[in-house]
């Protein structure tokens, strides 16, 4: 007969159990490490399941779905200026954010959480210094 410690049930209950779902916060600001008007951090890889706060640290700022670059069937979000929004991930897949009183200075920031729509997002029409920014971690999307 074989017998399990205590312990040895503990284990296998955890590697069981469900990843616990993470809470990633991205801050909103006039000066990053990408530059002026920045998500900081610029990309978050998470997992569905996962949510990501969009923290207005500065002011002058919201946080809302690229269309191009969202998974399909996922919940668009947009945040009002100066607000807290929460995106839920619910699907996998490649969600792009923007800023949009400054998507046209590059104020944008992806979630990644699998690559289902790796091909629209790669091929999405940004502003010029939003695809400078993007477009790396876009390629770099296996
Ligand atoms: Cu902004």
């Amino acid at each position: 007969m074989i017998r399990l410690s205590p312990l040895a049930f503990a284990l296998a209950a955890l590697a069981a159990a469900p990843a616990a779902a993470k809470e990633y916060v991205v801050h909103m600001k006039n000066s990053g490490a990408a530059g002026m008007m920045a998500f900081e951090p610029m990309v978050v890889n998470a997992k569905p399941g996962d949510t990501v706060r969009f923290v207005p640290t500065d002011a002058s700022h919201n946080a809302e779905t690229i269309p191009a670059i969202w998974p399909a069937g996922a919940p668009p979000i947009k945040g009002a200026i100066n607000k807290e929004v929460t995106l839920s991930v619910t699907k996998a897949g490649i969600y792009g954010i923007k800023c949009q009183p400054h998507y046209a200075m590059g104020m944008v920031a992806l979630v990644i959480a699998g690559n289902a729509n790796r091909a629209a997002a790669q091929a999405a029409t940004l502003p010029p210094l939003a695809a400078k920014r993007l477009k790396p971690a876009l390629a770099a999307i296996r």
